[in-house]
C-alpha cells in the first residue's frame, strides 16, 4: 500500500492529484504546517531526513522529491499513461517541465514569497527601511526579471500546444500546476496561464485530490 505523507496547503497536493488520476489505492498521512512559521512538523523528520512534503512510502521504499515521485509511480504504476512514448519531440518536453518546475521556477517564486515578506512584515521600526530597501532591491535586481523571463517563457510554451508536453495531458502538467499556481498569485495570471489552470481545476480527479487533501491557498 502507497502512503503519502501530506503537508495541507503544499506541493504534496500534486502528488495526491497523481494517485487519483492514476486510480491507485492509497492512504494519506496528513501532517499541518506550524500556523506562525508555516513549516512542517517535527514528525516528517521520522519519514525523511528533510522533513519535507511530499513524501511516499510503497512497502520498503521511501521516495522523496516531487519530480521523483511522479518518476517513481508514473513507471512503476502507470502502464504507460501520463507519459508520452520514449523517443517523441514530446518526451523529451515531458522531460523538461518535469525538472523545470523544481529546478527554475521553484527557486524564484520561493525568493520572491520570502522578500515579499521581509518587505511587508512586523519588525521594529527602526529595521523597516533598511529591510524594505534590501527586500526592494533585491526582488527589482535579481528576482522580478528572473520571473519575468520564467512566466513569459510558461506563457508562450502554453500557446504551443494545449498541454506542457503536447497536445495531450501528462504528468508534466500536474508537475507545472504548483509553479503556475504561484507565479499567478505572485506575478498575476496570464492569459493561457490561467486557461491552464481553468482546465486542471475541472478535471474529476484534481477535484477528489482537493477534497481529500484540503484546499491550496496560494500565498502570496
Ligand atoms: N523540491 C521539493 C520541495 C519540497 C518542499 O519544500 N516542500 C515544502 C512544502 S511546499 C515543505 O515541506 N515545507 C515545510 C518545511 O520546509 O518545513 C519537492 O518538490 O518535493
Amino acid at each position: 500500500m502507497i502512503t503519502l505523507h501530506h503537508l495541507n496547503n503544499s506541493r504534496s497536493q500534486r502528488i495526491l492529484w497523481l494517485l487519483e488520476e492514476l486510480g491507485l489505492p492509497y492512504e494519506i498521512r496528513h501532517y499541518q504546517r506550524d500556523a506562525k512559521t508555516s513549516l512542517a512538523p517535527p514528525d516528517l523528520l521520522k519519514v525523511h531526513p528533510l522533513g519535507k512534503s511530499p513524501v511516499i512510502t510503497d512497502g520498503d521504499l521511501t521516495v522523496a522529491e516531487s519530480g521523483a515521485i511522479i518518476e517513481y509511480l508514473v513507471d512503476r504504476y502507470g502502464k504507460g499513461a501520463f507519459i508520452p512514448p520514449h523517443g517523441t519531440p514530446e518526451r523529451l518536453r515531458y522531460t523538461y517541465w518535469l525538472h523545470f518546475a523544481e529546478g527554475t521556477a521553484m527557486p524564484p517564486l520561493v525568493m520572491k514569497l520570502v522578500f515579499n515578506r521581509i518587505e511587508k512584515g512586523p519588525m521594529p521600526f527602526f529595521a523597516k527601511p533598511i529591510a524594505r530597501g534590501i527586500a526592494q532591491k533585491v526582488k527589482q535586481g535579481f528576482i522580478d526579471p528572473n520571473l519575468e523571463r520564467i512566466v513569459s517563457h510558461i506563457e508562450a510554451e502554453l500557446g504551443r500546444s494545449e498541454w506542457f508536453a503536447g497536445e495531450a495531458f501528462s504528468a508534466a502538467d500536474i508537475q507545472m500546476s504548483f509553479p503556475v499556481e504561484a507565479a499567478s498569485a505572485r506575478t498575476g495570471a496570464r492569459p493561457n496561464m490561467k486557461r491552464f489552470l481553468e482546465r486542471i481545476h475541472a478535471r474529476p480527479a484534481y477535484k477528489r485530490a482537493i477534497e481529500k487533501g484540503g484546499e491550496l491557498k496560494i500565498l502570496s
